[in-house]
């Protein structure tokens, strides 16, 4: 019979060490003065929703707690890396939306991880909707330099089609209806009032912004993504800002608290077996066996997965055994998981003006009306979307970021640098209009679709898929039909958060909302544990 932990009333001294499962016990003293045996929880993954959700558990009092990580490295899709003469960021690199109420902001503040700037209440109370606000060059592919009164009138139109899609969580729409077609029918309309002299300018730049609009959505095309739940996403006020010493500060700083060797690195999880009874060296019984590809393996009380969708997406049908359930498989199908990369670039001096923060490609005679060309080998930089100049130069260096999202993006993973490196020297020639463009002096690109715990760079709501899928997603095992059983499986990570699906404050508040259901699980445990600490 399995043995429930509440009703364990054996003390934590007959739990021996659990070695053979390398999961570490408290001592006997600790264990005597504790009562009850503590649940043991495991959380699968070390980005920054399992490092959050660890680092509240801990802060809770619970103190078997362990995160086994694929990988060699904790912080997931947040990577920063040596490059030029500074960081740069693999994965995540702003907070969007740096205010009061987003989680990575409050934690980057009171760590003291942020710039002057983004500390600025006015800044804190931007309200940017989509289009980089920020000065930007651009560049048509003949090499001339648009000036920003040439694209003035369509960008405003842009930016209006994309607050009336984000209306339609209010009713008005088919759940087949991609945001992709919504803007192709408003371009269509617009388009017949269109001066003809700016016809080609203004479809070149549209065809632009959707390949930007890829890049924020990870989708390969707009045509993916679902109209009526697009405005679901929240947008919290702020201006994006960065860290000046690299987003994976922050997640070094969450997990500074937990004690040595709570999280084992390179230990991927193979399968979950649950609503078991294992039998630990300890003479305990636990509900859930996590196996690990190594041959290691651990018993546990509760397990916290916190996995990518696109990990999942591979693994949806045997990662758990029991399988989970129907809606969680649904939910994972149904929801988009896609791919934005970056290509990094270090040049030996800017061609771009001094104050450019964005550089962004207009291909002549590009459309948003026409077919994206299916030969990937001729034209997948067609899709690089924009270009940061990463800051601050005086440090760094002269370094650009470029964005590309879908199919391309996926393409460009399977090129070596030098491949890279040589096309993106015929790129910059072609949009400077400077043959004897020197080419970059190195360059650093991301690979999140071959990447095998990742699968992809992060969700979005696909066309059929609806706020409910995430939900489903986010929901504990067993179900509550199963209310005899006790809880086990929970699901943090950015995909399981409604309204902030993606981002790193969305992953961190799913770690916290998993932690805080096994603190309000176990109210004894804080009270026990902050006891014996005084
Ligand atoms: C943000 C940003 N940003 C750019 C790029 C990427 C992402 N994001 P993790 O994957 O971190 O952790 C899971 C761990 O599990 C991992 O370590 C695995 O190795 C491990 N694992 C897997 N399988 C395992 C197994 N079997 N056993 C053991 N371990 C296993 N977010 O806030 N600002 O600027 C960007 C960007 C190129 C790839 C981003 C950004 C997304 C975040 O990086 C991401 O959500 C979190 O880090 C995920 O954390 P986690 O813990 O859940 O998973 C309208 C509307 C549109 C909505 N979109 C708005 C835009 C938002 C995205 N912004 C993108 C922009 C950039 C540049």
């Amino acid at each position: 019979m399995q043995s429930r932990p509440g009703s364990r009333l054996l003390l934590l001294l007959l739990s021996l060490p659990l070695a053979a499962l390398s999961v570490s016990v408290p001592g006997a003293e600790e264990q005597a003065a504790m009562g009850p045996r503590e649940p043991v929880v495991l959380i699968i993954g070390a980005g920054i929703s399992g490092i959050g959700a660890a680092e509240k558990l801990h802060k809770g009092g619970f103190r078997n707690v362990k995160i086994l990580e694929a990988t060699g490295r904790t912080g997931g899709r947040i990577r920063t890396q040596s490059f030029a003469k500074g960081v740069v960021e693999i994965g995540a690199q702003w907070i969007h939306g740096p205010s009061p109420g987003n989680a990575v902001f409050q934690l980057a503040s009171q760590f003291g991880l942020l710039g002057p700037d983004a500390l600025l209440e006015e800044n804190q109370k931007m309200y940017l909707p989509s289009y980089p606000p920020t000065f930007q060059a651009m560049y048509t592919s003949s090499g001339r330099q648009i000036r920003p009164e040439e694209v003035k009138n369509v960008l405003a139109l842009y930016e209006s089609w994309m607050e009336e899609a984000r209306n339609f969580t209010h009713g008005g729409c088919d759940p087949q209806d991609s945001v992709g077609n919504f803007l192709r029918q408003k371009i269509v309309n617009s388009s017949k009032e269109w001066d003809k002299k700016h016809v080609d300018l203004n479809m070149a730049f549209l065809r632009g912004a959707l390949n930007l609009e890829c890049c924020v959505n990870a989708a390969h095309s707009m045509d993916y993504v679902s109209l009526c739940t697009y405005g679901e996403y929240t947008i919290l006020p702020g201006l994006d800002c960065t860290f000046p010493t690299g987003f994976e500060s922050l997640v070094n700083n969450i997990k500074a608290p937990l004690p040595d060797g709570t999280v084992i690195l390179n230990k991927a999880v193979k399968s979950i077996y649950w609503n078991g009874a294992f039998h630990g060296d300890n003479s305990q019984v636990y509900p859930v066996k996590v196996q690990c590809e190594d041959g290691d393996s651990f018993l546990a009380d509760h397990v916290i997965v916190t996995v990518p969708l696109g990990f999942l997406k591979k693994r949806s049908m045997d990662f758990l055994s029991p399988p989970l359930p129907p809606s969680k498989i649904q939910a994972i199908k149904n929801l988009g998981f896609g791919t934005n990369n970056k290509i990094i670039l270090e040049f030996e001096k800017p061609f771009w003006e001094p104050n450019t923060t964005l550089i962004q490609p207009v291909w002549d005679g590009d459309s948003p009306l026409t077919e994206p060309s299916k030969d990937l080998k001729l034209n997948w930089m067609k899709k690089l979307s924009i270009f940061v100049v990463v800051e601050p130069p005086a440090q760094l260096g002269y370094v650009l970021c470029g964005f590309i999202a879908g199919e391309e993006s996926e393409f460009m993973e399977t090129l070596t640098d030098e491949e890279i490196l040589s096309s993106m020297t015929d790129y910059f020639r072609k949009f400077t209009g400077n043959p004897e463009l020197p080419p970059p002096i190195s360059i650093l690109r991301s690979q999140w679709h071959s990447h095998p715990y990742t699968g992809g760079s992060y969700s979005y709501n696909a066309v059929g898929s609806s706020g409910i899928d995430l939900d489903n997603l986010a929901e504990p095992l067993p179900t509550d039909k199963e209310a005899d059983k006790p809880l086990q499986i929970l699901f943090a990570g950015e995909a399981t958060i409604r309204k902030f699906y993606s981002t790193t404050h969305g992953a961190l508040m799913s770690g916290w909302r998993e932690a805080q259901r096994l603190i309000d699980k176990y109210p004894e445990i804080g009270a026990t544990n902050s006891k014996a600490k005084l």
